[in-house]
Formats: C-alpha cells, structure tokens, sequence
C-alpha cells in the first residue's frame, strides 16, 4: 500500500449546510466547508414537443449550479435514486490528494449503483472563476451537469467592475432517447446520431421547431457590465458563440485569469469554461433585444448537428418579455461552421495573467516528453455481425495506437493496492510508427489499433511535456483533450508533424495559456507542459464524448512523492464497490 504513513489532512472544518442555488451572485466568505445533498433522479422533460424521462440531479435540467469560495472543503453527498449506475465529476477541480473524488467511472471509483449514496469530499486550492461539473459514467451527463462557481477571495484582476455576472450553459438535445444511441453506436460501430438540438441553459430558443416559448433571455442595464460565465456541457461539438453588436472581453479560462482581451466571438470545447466581460452600450432596436447565437465549429467529415441556438439579450428598458417574432437574423459576428482562421486566431489570443498574485508557473525545462497520436480507428467487423461504421466496419479511436479499455475495478484502487492485473504501466511514449500524421491524403487503410489499459507513470514532481499529434486518418478533426487532476500549460501549437528539433524554439515559455482541457488543430499538433504535483490516478481523454466511447483516451499516474502533503490520501469508507 502506497504511503501509509501519509496523515490525514487536518482541516479545521465548520460544517455549514449550504442550499444549492442557481442564482447567486453574492460573495459568501466565512465559510470553511460546505456540504450539500444531491439526488440522481428522472424528470420529465419536453424540449421541441418532445417528452422524454431525462436523467437529472434534484430534478433540474440543466443541474443546480453549486457555488463555493476559493480554499472550501466541499462535501456533496450524492444519492443515486435511479436503477443505473452513475458518477459525478467536478470537471477542472484539480483534487489534489483527493483522487478518490474525481469521478470517472473505473478509473477513480466504482459507479454509485442505485440506491447507493457517496460522498465526494474534496478542497478547491488556488483556483478562482468558472468550472463545471457532469456526470461521468457512460452519456450520463447529456442531461447531468451544471455550472461550479469558485468566489475568488481576492478582488477581480480587471476593469470596468461588475454590476452583475450569469451563466450560459451549452448542451445538446436528443429527441431519442440518449442511453439507446450510445447503445447502438457501441453495437453497430458507427457513428452516434446527431443531436436534434443546442441548447443554452436548457433551452434551444425559436430556431427550432415547436420551441419559440422556450428560449433563454438575459436581461441587462444600459451601461453596466456583466461577467458572463459560459461552458460548453454539449456531448460531442466544438462551438462558437457571439452576441450581436456586442464585442466581448476574455478575463478567465479554466478557471485561471487571462490577460483581457477583446473579440467579436468565442470558441469553446465541450469540457471549456470561458469567463467574458460584456458591456450593455449599444443602443437596441425596436425590440429591445440583441440575438446571442452558438453554433458548432465543424472540422468531422461525418454528419453533426450543424443548427444554431438562439437566446436573446434584453436591455431592461423595453417592455417585451417575450422573444421577438421570426425572422431571426443571426449575429454578422457568428463565425461560419469551418471558420478554422478564426478559432486559430482566438486561441493564439489566450495568454496566462501572469502577474504577482497570480503568476505563470509554467515549467521552464521538462523531465520528460510524451509524443502521443490521437487518431480514429477502423476494425473489421466481426464475423456474422452488422457494422454501420465506414466501409461497414466499426470505429474506434486510440492515442499512440493503443485504444483505452476501462477495467472491470478502478485504476486508482488498483494502483493502490498494487493489483497490477487491472493495468499496466507502459503506455508507448511516442508513435509506434513514424510518418506524415496530417498528410493531405487520408489513411483509409490499415486503420486498426491496440486495445488495452496502459497508462503512462510518473514520479511526484516529473516536469511533463505531452505532445499531441492529430492524423488525417479519414479525416483531420480538431479534439479537445481533457487532463484529469491537472492544469497544464499550452506552450506550443502548430499544423503538421511537430518538429522536435525546430518547434520547441517557438513555444511561449513566458505567458501560455493554463487550462484544463486544449483544442488540437486540425491537422497539427498541441504541446502541453504539466508539473505532475498530484498523487493518484488521472484520465486524460477527448471530450467529445463518441470519441471516448471509442477509446481516445489513457491513464496518467502520479507516484505519491516524499512529504505527507505529496501523498494520495487513504480511501474514503463509503467508496462504492465494483
Ligand atoms: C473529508 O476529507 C478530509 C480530509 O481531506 C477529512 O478530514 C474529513 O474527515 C472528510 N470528511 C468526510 C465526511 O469524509
Ligand atoms: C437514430 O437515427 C436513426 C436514423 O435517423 C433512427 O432510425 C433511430 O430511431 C435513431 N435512434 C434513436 C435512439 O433515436
Ligand atoms: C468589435 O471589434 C471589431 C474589431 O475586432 C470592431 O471592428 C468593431 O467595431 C467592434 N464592435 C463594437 C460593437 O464595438
Ligand atoms: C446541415 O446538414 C444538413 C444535412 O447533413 C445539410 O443538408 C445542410 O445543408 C447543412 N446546413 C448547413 C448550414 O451547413
Ligand atoms: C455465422 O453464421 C453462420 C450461419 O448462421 C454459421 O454457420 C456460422 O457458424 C457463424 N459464424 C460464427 C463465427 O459465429
Ligand atoms: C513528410 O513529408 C515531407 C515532404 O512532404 C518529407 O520531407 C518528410 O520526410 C516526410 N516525413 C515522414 C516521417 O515521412
Ligand atoms: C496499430 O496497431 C495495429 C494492430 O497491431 C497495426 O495493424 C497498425 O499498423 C498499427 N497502426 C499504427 C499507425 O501504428
Ligand atoms: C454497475 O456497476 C457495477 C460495478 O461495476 C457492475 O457490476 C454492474 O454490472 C453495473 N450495472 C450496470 C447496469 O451497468
Ligand atoms: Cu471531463
């Protein structure tokens, strides 16, 4: 057993019961801890005359925004009133010693099974802004997710001041029912059907059919400015969103403050939270309201939901509470479905603060660099089956050509308890084979993987650089890869082959951007550098959630280092059982 001298953290908690609230803007200071009780249950829901049961928390949809200070001990209490088994994660919390609390399905827990309740018990340390949180056990959180707010504890590092912040949540509607598409996308190999729908805050607005009554409208003041928290919660799209007439100014990603920045649009991946300062100083038509519009940043050559979400931006002086009647004229600022120009050039605009309060730890030399693909697969299909992926065979995704199987038990109790069957450590640290990953014609042969549970380990306070490579097999795609447990910073982004001889010279070792979750070009490369300070087990995984499913994913292991703060922490007792 790892570090069994490791002592419990001592935290001098005051257990407050805290109500969940959606709305709350105001700063609560004070608290040191806070507990909350969630339930996973089923709530009738009808979205573009469709009535479906919709897997939820406390019957809301989307979920309950939960909102903490910056160093809170947080203890949810989930209790799983559904005959499925379900995880939360808190998507960006970094957990450090606190593995146990992460989420994933088989990777730090075994699901919650119905009926069962397990309390995720963790501290938010130096993090400050806008995170989410989802379900993390198969589609679950198409419909289980929710905006997690941290209050910062220092006043906000930029200007004008904020006379009030909300929060625009994307996610994706299915008139199906969500467990049966997953189910037949694993069983036929092909790829999942397309949502009918975006949706902000829960609601796709009047571009869709049946759907005008239910659209979401924010209601400003004239000349004051607002700290919009918005987060892409959809299951498998990249999208932009703008406001009409309205610049916007970027402050925070991930949870980490930006240098600000002004631009007409964002891009965002599912698993991204961006934090934007909009000022109401435009002056409205006869309707009052100004359309803000996302739709998808499209770089698949396979069929996605290519619609457009609507809601509306309503200056308080207008009587109308309803939305203006059709025709609806898009934002002239909305970036066009493969506007690739434009999401290069946001994300070459992202910068870390970097100021004394908050300064840029990015390493400035590495212990090791990972070079790792992130590819589509095809495998034949088997014998007497039917395949409905392309050429009738089955898609699967891999990274260095290894597809990631989630084991029957956790990786992390595994590793605990040193049960090396469940995994193994040797997860390849470059491509198997060396060629022109991106080249201008597609692999369309020979596009088999691996299958396995490697994972790639570390020692407590490895200086890390991963490179991630896309290839153009079938197609180039842009992913968004997702670090469990860690930030990392962005230092390097480029298309082609990376260059391991030319392209480390231009990486931006001074001020890169420190996320949680990166968009790899199309066709290019992404290098990360993460200082691997937190012991345990972490998934790192695309965030488009069919690629998932299909394998584009592996395990990251961070030995425990010397010092008790540097140790994973012994189980919880009510860890749920596999
Ligand atoms: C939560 O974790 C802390 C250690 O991080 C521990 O002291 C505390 O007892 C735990 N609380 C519960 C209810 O498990
Ligand atoms: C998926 O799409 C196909 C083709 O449109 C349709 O026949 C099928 O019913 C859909 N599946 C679900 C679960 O909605
Ligand atoms: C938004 O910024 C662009 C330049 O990026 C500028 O041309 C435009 O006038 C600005 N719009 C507003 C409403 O400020
Ligand atoms: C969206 O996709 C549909 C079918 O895949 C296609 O007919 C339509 O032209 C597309 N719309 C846009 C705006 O690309
Ligand atoms: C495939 O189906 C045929 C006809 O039903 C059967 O004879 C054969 O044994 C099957 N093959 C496999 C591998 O199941
Ligand atoms: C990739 O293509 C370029 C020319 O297009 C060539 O110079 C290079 O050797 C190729 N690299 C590999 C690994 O095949
Ligand atoms: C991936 O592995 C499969 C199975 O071993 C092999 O056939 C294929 O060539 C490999 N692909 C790459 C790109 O290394
Ligand atoms: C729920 O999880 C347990 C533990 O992994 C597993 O044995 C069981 O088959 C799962 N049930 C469902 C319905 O997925
Ligand atoms: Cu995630």
């Amino acid at each position: 057993m790892e570090c069994s001298y490791c002592q419990l953290l001592l935290i001098v908690a005051i257990i407050v019961v805290f109500p969940v609230s959606s709305s709350s803007s105001s700063t609560k200071r004070f608290q040191f801890s806070m507990m909350m009780n969630l339930q996973v249950e089923w709530k009738t829901v009808t979205k573009l005359c469709h009535t479906k049961p919709v897997l939820t928390v406390n019957g809301k949809y989307p979920g309950p925004t939960i909102a903490v200070n910056e160093g809170d001990n947080v203890q949810v209490i989930i209790t799983n009133r559904v005959a499925r088994n379900t995880t939360i994660h808190w998507h960006g919390v970094r957990q450090l010693t606190t593995g146990w609390a992460d989420g994933p399905a088989y990777i730090t827990q075994c699901p919650i099974g119905g009926g069962k309740t397990y309390t995720y018990n963790f501290t938010v340390v130096d993090q400050r802004g806008t995170l989410w949180w989802h379900a993390h056990f198969s589609w679950q959180r198409a419909s289980v997710y929710g905006a997690f707010i941290i209050y910062p504890r220092l006043p906000y590092p930029f200007s004008p001041p904020i006379h009030n912040d909300f929060t625009i949540i994307f996610g994706e509607w299915w008139n199906g029912n969500v467990e049966v598409i997953e189910n037949e996308m694993m069983l036929y190999g092909g790829g999942p059907n397309s949502s009918d729908a975006y949706t902000i805050n829960g609601s796709p607005g009047p571009l869709y059919p049946c759907s005008i009554k239910d659209t979401f409208i924010q209601t400003v003041e004239a000349g004051q400015t607002y700290l919009v928290r918005i987060i892409n919660a959809a299951l498998n799209d990249e999208l932009f969103f703008a406001v009409a007439n309205h610049n916007i100014t970027v402050v925070e990603i991930d949870a980490v403050y930006t240098k600000a920045f002004t631009t007409s649009a964002i891009m965002i991946t599912p698993g991204q939270t961006t934090n934007v300062l909009l000022t109401a100083d435009q002056i409205p038509d006869s309707t009052g309201m100004f359309v803000m519009a996302a739709r998808p940043y499209l770089t698949s050559v396979f069929p996605f939901d290519n619609s457009t979400t609507i809601g509306f931006l309503k200056y308080k002086s207008t009587k109308n509470s309803k939305p203006p009647m059709p025709p609806y004229t898009l934002p002239k600022n909305l970036p066009a479905l493969e506007d690739t120009l434009f999401a290069t050039q946001f994300s070459n605009n992202l910068r870390s603060l970097g100021t004394i309060d908050y300064p840029c730890r990015v390493p400035q030399k590495i212990d090791k660099r990972v070079i790792t693909t992130i590819s589509l697969n095809l495998q034949d299909c088997p014998v007497n089956q039917t395949c409905k992926g392309y050429l009738n065979k089955r898609f699967y995704a891999s990274m260095n050509n290894q597809s990631f199987v989630r084991p029957s038990i956790s990786v992390l109790e595994a590793h605990y308890r040193n049960l090396k069957t469940a995994f193994s450590s040797d997860f390849p640290e470059k491509p198997p084979h060396a060629f022109n990953y991106t080249g201008v014609d597609p692999v369309t042969e020979n596009m088999n993987t691996e299958f396995g549970t490697r994972v790639l380990e570390v020692a407590f306070g490895t200086k890390l650089e991963i490179v991630l490579q896309d290839t153009n097999f079938l197609n180039p795609e842009n992913h968004p890869i997702h670090v469990h447990g860690h930030n990392f910073f962005i230092v390097g982004r480029g298309y082609g082959n990376f260059d391991a001889k030319k392209d480390p010279k231009g990486y931006n070792l001074v001020d890169p951007p420190e996320r949680n979750t990166v968009a790899v070009p199309m066709g290019g490369w992404a290098a990360i550098r993460i200082n691997a300070d937190n012991p345990g087990v972490w998934f790192i995984h695309c965030h488009l959630e069919e690629h998932t499913s299909w394998g584009l994913a592996m395990g990251f292991i961070v030995k425990s280092g010397k010092l008790p703060s540097q140790c994973l922490l012994p189980p919880p007792s009510d860890m749920p059982p596999c």
